[in-house]
Parts: C-alpha cells; structure tokens; sequence
C-alpha cells in the first residue's frame, strides 16, 4: 500500500472545467457517459493526463470526437493515462460497472429500493474516470436515465432543467449545478420515494423549495429535520450573514449509509438515524442529533463547498470549522451549558484516546493510506476546538470579521488550514504562527498547574507547564499556544450558592481573565489576593488539554458548589467522582463515599438551582474509557469494579433525592423536545438508572411501569435500560421481547433494541451477542446494525469484550475480517478497541496476537493501515 504525503501536494497538471454526465441504470449495470472539458494547468505545461478510476470496464475513449486507440491512452490498474499530452479540449469516456454488487457503500451503490451514491472522499472514481481531487473543481451536468416503476425518483445536484418519459417505461431527468464544485460533492438518487416538502425564504427573499426524500412509510418522521434545516438556514444568516445560494434543498434518508450524512451540493444524502425523528421512535438525543447533524451538512454548503480544501490533508478546514459551527448553533438552540459538557464528554472520554493511541495523528495529518481512515475525533473535534479557541481569542466581532473575509476572499476555491489561520490573523492583527502548532502536532497537551500564596503580600502565583507525548508522527513537542481562561474563588462563607470570584485587578467586576501560555513553564502572579483562593482552571474547557492541579476535595467541593463557570461545576464533580474511584481502587473492599461530597451533592439536588440536564450529568462518574486514561496503572477490570462501587454507594446514600426525581415521570405531561423537558426527562431517567445499579426495589416497579406506560421513547428506552440492571432474568427478558414485538416494524428502534443488549455486561454476553448476529432483522450489510451490536460491544460493554478468555477479542476479530471483505471503511473503524492493546497490560498482549491474526490475511487498504500502524 502506498503511502501520501502532504509534502509530496502538487497542482493538478489539467482543470476539468465542465463535467457532463450521462448515467444509464438498468438492474446489474450501469453505464457512465462523461464528457469532460479539459484545460491544461499554465503552471505545469506538458504533462500527461492521468485519471483515476476504480472497478470500471471502459468501453471508449475519445478525444475532441476522435476515439482514442490502443497506444494513445494506457489503462494501468485504477489509472487511465493520455500518453500525450494534451492542449484544451473535450475528453469522452464510457464506462460500466455494477451498483448491485458494490458492498462498499462508496461510489454508486444501492440501498434497499433506491441507488444513491456517496463520492468523499475518493468515491467518484468508481463512478467515472476523473481528476478526482478536491482541487479540481467544475460544472456538473448530469442527465440520469431508469425504469420510470423502479425509480420514479431522478435526482442530481443543482435546478432540474428538464424531464421526460422514453421509450419501453424508462425515463430521464437533466440537472445542472451551476457552482463549480470537487467531485466529492457530486451525488445522484433514483428510486422509489415519497417526498416531505416544505420551504424557506432567505433574508434577501430567495424562495428555497425544501425537498426531504424518504421511504413511504417514513413520511411521519421528517418534521423535525425539516424545522432543524429552517431554523438552520436562519441561523447562519443571523450569526455568519451566509444565504443559501440555490432554488431547492434536497435530503434523501438511506438505509444503508457508512457515516451520519453527506453535504453533496444541493442534495444532502442522510443516514436515516441522523434524518428521521418522531417521539414514538426517537429518544431526545436522538432528536438532537438530528438537528445537529442537518445543521452541520447545512453550513457545509459554505464551510465546504462554497470554499473547499486543497488536499485531504486539510479534512480539518471544513470539519472542524463546521463542527464548531454547529456546536455554537446547538448551544444556542438548546443549552448551552450542556451542549459543553456533551462536547467535553466526548473528547475526553474518545477523542484524548485516539491522541494517545497507535493512531495518533495531527489535526492535519502529513501522510495517510487511506483517507476515509481519517475521519476521525481528531479531525473533526478537535479541529473544533482549534476554532473554538480562535473564536475565542479573537471575541465575537473580530472573529466574525475573520469569517466574513475568509468567506469572501476565498469563494470558489479550494484553500488550506493556512488560509483559514491567516485570515484570522488579518482581521485581529495577531500573529498564530505558534498557534498553528495545534494543526501539526499530535497529541493531548498535559498543562501542570502548582499554586503558592503569600499572606504577608497578598501575592498568589500560579505555575503552569506544559508537556506532549510523543506520537508516531512527531516525538518532539514544541510549546503550544494554550488559553486558559479561568477566575479565582475566595471564601465559601455561606452555603447559598452564589459566585464567590475574586476581582482580579482594581476593578471589582473583572473577575475572569484568558492567560495565554506560551512557554513550557510560565509563572503568574496576582496582587492584592487578600486570602489562599482556589483556582478555576480552563473555564469552560478552553483548551483541548489535560489538566493536573492537585486539588483537595475540600477545594472541589467549593467549585462545584461556587464557582460562577457552571461548566467548571461540573467539571468539578467528575473530578471528586475520580477521586471517589481512585480510593475504591485503593481500599477494598470496605470502601465509603467522602461524607463531605455527598453533602455537596445532597445540597445541590435540594436546591436545584442548576438546571437539571446538567445535574443529571453532575450524577454521572466518569466513563470507564476516562477513568482508565486518567488511572492508567489499573487493571481495567478493576476500574470497572471502583467505579460500580462508586455508582452503587452514591445511588444508596442520594436515594430518597434520586427516588424523587425518578418519581418525575408521569405518562401524562404531552411531549414536548425543549430544552427544559428535555432536562426534566434526563434527570428524572439519570436518577432511575443509579437506583436500577443499585438494585433498589422501588425503582424496579418504578421502572416497570415507565417502560409500560410512557408516551416516548426517551422514557421507554430509559425504563428498558433500567429493568435489565436489576438482577431478574425473566423480567429482562419479558420486557425485551414486548420492546420488540412493540417496535419490530421500526428498524431504528430495533438498532436501539440490539444496543442495548450489546451492552448488558454479564458471563453470558458473548453468547448473547452471537445469538443476535443470528436474529432475522439483524443484517452484516447495514453499517448501522452492525455498529448497534459490534461496537457497542467493543467499546462500551467493559466485562464482556475484556472477558478473562480473551473470547471477546477474538470474537472481534473474526467479525473484522468478515466485515472487511464486503465494507473496508466499516471494518477499518470497528477493529478500533483491539487497536488500543498496548493500555492493557497483560490482556493487551492477547488483544495484539488478535491483531496479528487480522494483519495476517489479505486486507483491504483501509484495514491495512490501521492494523499496520496499530502492531508497530
Ligand atoms: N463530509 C462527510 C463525511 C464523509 C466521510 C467519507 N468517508 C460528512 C460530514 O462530515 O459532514
Ligand atoms: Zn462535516
């Protein structure tokens, strides 16, 4: 397998100005017309043109009208190179290949009833032969024809210039996108579906017709994407002045999809569990992810396709900018608070492991195998962060200036992280040469924080230094460019929760501050610091860092009762559920909570002055995945053992405020999915699920009855989740079976179903498991079954994939190879938990021999690469 650099990145030698295509399906053949206007690249003058294509039988190759013979062109593998090279002109070839048979969901494949085609990132050349990289940008015609009873729906990118019926029941649709786009954003459907349809007028009165495509019996779930996309386009006029730039908005919802969704131009393609939502079906974060998800392919069409990447390597300019953007949109449509802690949740727990792992890589990468591998955590939410600190360096009005001139400046191009850094540093005036070190270098920064406090000059310090592991791509660290924004806490006094910052200079009110660090050690020094205060570090996480600061827990205890930064409340409370584990871990077996956090606790659930999303994750200790990182000389068994101890005590001493919170529920409040219901069933459902670990009976009629009578499925599932906590066979079971007999028909619902049961750790796991891979509705086809049991059980059923047999790791990796023949992107992501064996220990070395066995047959490239990297 062959190795890109970014390095080795040069112009394309020829620019493909128009591209027309002429698609013809038929059952179990497809044929591909491509005419293509070709101009030489002035810069680069008398090179070859070389095309790439994949899994494509040609049948002709003509030049300005003239076929091309044997000698003029050379077909070498997935290359087609004109061995002459060639002035302006048109390049014609026809090709044909088979949708039916394409397993890889890549290119033009089918899915149930329909043919839809996904193209990033190099998907298009097995679709056509084509220049096809990012940097190469054209005008696409596309004219699709088919059986008019099979696929009554055409559609393409951009307007529908015409239409029409042919002979012997087929028929045809033209449509012309006027923006010169990459190929990656090319997309066309044609199938049996119903369409939801709606509209918007944009702030300069463009009338856009909305166009959502499902399957007929899914009408009933397009409301809230439709809303989401409004409330969307709304959005990014308010907040980044951008307008929707064509006549209609298409989504089509399909089955069979490798990620959440696709923002092909004007033609969104969406994996039905990030499209369809209704209350029977769809829990709350389901409904969120939706919004989200619509949002975040909406404002691709400017963070993306208006101004593109160059290279791949520069995946993070449009995915990390238009992750932050969406994350700012869901933080304003929702809470904002808990949208941050949901974010933080995630690196913390996923993305600082991928940092730390075999995988390792900078947000923008130097090399790669291949690519679809690098749609990752990094990428995308860490790239996030990146922005989110610039954003914040900048303040809201001169990072808007920023936007407003990266979007102007570079429209219709394809730019770099580069790009996007300078024109930051235009509209501020500052210089992000060291900043940028956040895009070339991998790994989670560790920022060690020491305090002293002199009471005679009422001076207080604090010492900040800063390291970075080694990674596989960089082993020396240069200093980062970090913000810490943070405020100091005085005296507890009353237990009233109320802010007790401290003012930071001589004015009384300025009591938050950003330090930049810049060094490796860096001392500040605050004057006029009348007692020791407790510091609040990194508010609102505002670096993607590590943090150590040898807190007490008395000094925890006051942030999280205290500090003005609720996100820092909560962080405070994980960081007491830390230390709760870490003495767990240290004092078996007769182990008790600290009084003095559970008096904190009591005292905030009492006064529910916070709103209830974010206590409900004040509730929740830290994940399994966390704790290892944070506790890395632990058995994993045994942090998970510390950390049931730590869920069970907390359950039985908060019961009677847990109790009345689950108490909440009641069947008949009407569903609604704002924020503040949405809060209420988290609480209400957090609060269930501590008194099901800790087996206490009242929650367990308390759960019953919520599982029978609730009118949604947040509550449902909640209750479900609930009941097979409790140890009782035949009531699990019984519940199972009437959530499927209830929901079979609804194939989301059923990928909640099998889950869930991945991930009920017990002795009998894996032969649960095996039985559900048998289960008629489960499918090795769809990604989205497949993830439902295979990586819920990989990464979140802590017993069963760790079990002492190492039968868990070897189960995974027979399903890897499998999965591998007919999908490489899928088996390349699922093989992820084995990837991590060198955390384990002695297991570790049972999770690599697994390893060793997958990279010891043949592999696809994607797998290749992971598993290579993963036993270097
Ligand atoms: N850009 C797509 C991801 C494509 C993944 C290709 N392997 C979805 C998104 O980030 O919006
Ligand atoms: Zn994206």
């Amino acid at each position: 397998a062959q190795t890109i650099y970014l390095k080795d990145y040069r112009e394309p030698s020829y620019w493909i100005d128009q591209t027309e295509l002429d698609v013809n399906i038929r059952p179990n053949l497809t044929r591909v017309k491509a005419r293509l206007r070709i101009r030489p690249n002035k810069n680069l003058t008398g090179e070859l043109l070389v095309l790439a294509g994949e899994g494509l039988t040609t049948h002709s190759v003509t030049w300005n009208g003239q076929s091309l013979e044997q000698n003029d062109y050379i077909i070498d593998g997935d290359s087609l190179t004109i061995t002459s090279p060639l002035s302006e002109g048109w390049l014609e070839t026809e090709v044909s290949f088979n949708p039916e048979e394409n397993t890889s969901l890549e290119g033009l494949y089918r899915s149930r009833t329909m043919y839809c085609t996904q193209c990033e990132a190099q998907g298009f050349r097995k679709i056509t032969w084509y220049l096809d990289r990012p940097d190469v940008m054209s005008v696409f015609s596309t004219r699709i024809e088919a059986d008019k009873a099979q696929c009554p729906v055409l559609l393409s990118n951009g307007n529908l210039l015409e239409a029409g019926e042919l002979d012997a029941g087929r028929h045809f649709a033209r449509w012309v996108d006027p923006f010169k786009k990459p190929s990656y954003l090319f997309a066309l459907v044609a199938g049996d579906l119903a369409c939801k349809a709606d509209a918007f007028t944009t702030v300069s009165g463009r009338p856009v017709a909305i166009e959502v495509y499902v399957e007929p019996k899914d009408l009933d779930k397009c409301d809230h994407a439709i809303d989401s996309l409004k409330r969307a386009m709304a959005w990014d006029e308010a907040r980044y002045g951008l307008e929707y730039d064509l006549d209609r908005y298409m989504i089509v919802a399909v089955d069979d999809f490798n990620m959440g969704a696709m923002e092909n131009k004007g033609l969104n393609i969406f994996n039905t569990s990030c499209v369809l939502a209704n209350p029977k079906t769809t829990t709350d974060l389901g409904f969120q992810r939706v919004e989200a998800v619509v949002a975040h392919e909406y404002f691709h069409n400017w963070s993306g396709n208006r101004v593109t990447c160059r290279d791949w390597f520069q995946l993070s300019l449009k995915e990390g900018f238009t992750v932050y953007r969406d994350a700012q949109f869901s933080a304003d449509m929702n809470s904002a608070t808990v949208k941050r802690i949901e974010d933080v949740n995630l690196l913390r727990s996923a993305q600082f492991a991928e940092d730390a792992g075999p995988l390792a890589h900078a947000v923008r990468p130097e090399s790669f195998i291949e690519i679809s591998n690098f749609y990752t955590l990094t990428v995308y939410e860490k790239g996030a962060e990146i922005v989110r600190m610039l954003a914040n360096l900048l303040g809201a009005e001169t990072f808007r200036a920023a936007t407003d001139y990266y979007f102007s400046t570079y429209d219709g191009q394809a730019v770099t992280c580069d790009d996007f850094v300078a024109a930051m540093e235009k509209a501020s005036g500052r210089d992000f040469t060291q900043f940028k070190r956040w895009y070339s270098q991998a790994g989670t920064p560790e920022v060690t924080v020491s305090d002293s406090y002199d009471p005679d000059a009422n001076i207080y310090t604090l010492s900040f230094t800063q390291s970075c592991r080694a990674t596989p791509e960089t082993v020396e660290k240069l200093p980062f460019h970090i913000p810490v924004a943070m405020g100091l806490l005085g005296e507890a006094g009353s237990l009233k929760l109320q802010s007790k910052d401290i003012a930071l200079s001589d004015e009384a009110d300025n009591t938050h501050t950003v330090l930049e660090l810049t060094e490796a050690t860096q001392h500040v020094v605050f004057t006029n610091v009348l007692e020791k205060p407790v510091p609040s570090l990194f508010r609102g996480f505002s670096a993607p860092v590590n943090v150590r600061f040898n807190y007490s827990e008395a000094q925890l205890i006051r942030l999280l009762k205290l500090d003005s930064d609720e996100f820092n409340r909560w962080s405070a409370s994980q960081e007491l559920a830390v230390i709760a584990v870490t003495t767990a871990l240290q004092e078996p077996p007769a182990f008790t909570l600290s009084p003095q956090w559970l008096e904190a606790l009591r005292d905030i659930l009492e006064q529910q002055m916070i709103e209830p999303a974010v206590l409900a994750y004040m509730l929740q200790v830290p994940s399994v995945s966390y704790l290892h990182d944070r506790l890395p000389q632990y058995d994993v068994l045994d942090i998970y053992a510390a950390r049931e101890k730590v869920v069970k005590a907390l359950a039985l001493n908060l019961e009677s405020q847990l109790t009345s919170f689950a108490r909440c529920f009641d069947a008949n409040v009407a569903y609604k999915v704002d924020a503040e219901a949405v809060g209420q069933r988290a609480l209400c459902n957090a609060a269930l699920l501590l008194l099901a670990h800790a087996q206490v009976r009242s929650a367990s009629e308390l759960a019953l009855e919520q599982f029978k009578s609730a009118n949604n499925m947040t509550d449902q599932l909640a209750a479900l989740k609930a009941l097979l906590l409790f140890d009782e066979p035949a009531i699990s079971a019984e519940a199972l079976e009437a959530f499927y007999q209830q929901w079979h028909h609804e194939a989301l619902v059923v990928n909640q179903w099998f889950s869930l049961q991945a991930a009920v750790e017990s002795d009998s796991a894996l032969t649960r498991l095996e039985a559900l891979t048998q289960h008629p509705d489960f499918q090795w086809s769809n990604p989205n079954k497949v993830r439902a049991l295979v990586s819920v059980f990989g990464n979140q059923n802590v017993t069963g994939f760790h079990c002492a047999s190492g039968a868990g790791y070897t189960w995974l990796a027979d399903v890897v190879v499998k999965v591998d023949k007919n999908n490489p992107q899928l088996a390349a992501r699922l093989v992820t938990p084995l990837t991590r064996w060198a955390k384990y220990g002695r297991r570790g070395e049972r999770m690599r021999q697994e390893l060793a066995r997958i990279a010891a047959q043949p592999l696809s490239k994607d797998l290749f690469e992971v598993t290579d990297k993963a036993l270097k």
